[in-house]
């Protein structure tokens, strides 16, 4: 088509419509890392691995501590995939190491 030879009509914005632009990049998918309760992993085992893996502070890592000790359950933090799936290995292996049972896993948001 030659240089000036636009139709109109179809195909494309019509004129004068503010089309807001999108940025390509998209959102990387978010991970729960959730800690389950357990009957015998020491409280104060659960708050080292709270400050030590998650950055908490020792307020709230008890908090979150006794959160999972009351209700089963409870969110150390929201991660891209890979750097969630990096925290649960390395609390699963703390966790080995010194024999007790404390599980983690991931959940998407
Ligand atoms: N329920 C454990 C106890 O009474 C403490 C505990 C809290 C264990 C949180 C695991 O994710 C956990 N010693």
């Amino acid at each position: 088509m030659a240089e000036g030879d636009k139709r109109e009509g179809e195909g494309g914005p019509a004129t004068g419509v503010v089309v807001k632009p999108r940025p390509k990049t998209k959102k990387p998918a978010m991970y729960k890392v959730l800690m389950l309760n357990d009957d015998y992993t020491p409280m104060e085992f659960v708050v080292h691995v709270l400050e030590r893996f998650f950055q908490k502070s020792r307020d709230e890592a008890t908090r979150i501590m006794m959160h999972v000790h009351r209700r089963g359950v409870g969110v150390c933090g929201i991660y891209t995939y890979e750097v969630a799936e990096t925290k649960v290995t390395q609390v699963m292996d703390l966790a080995r190491q010194n024999q007790h049972p404390l599980q983690c896993t991931i959940e998407k948001e």
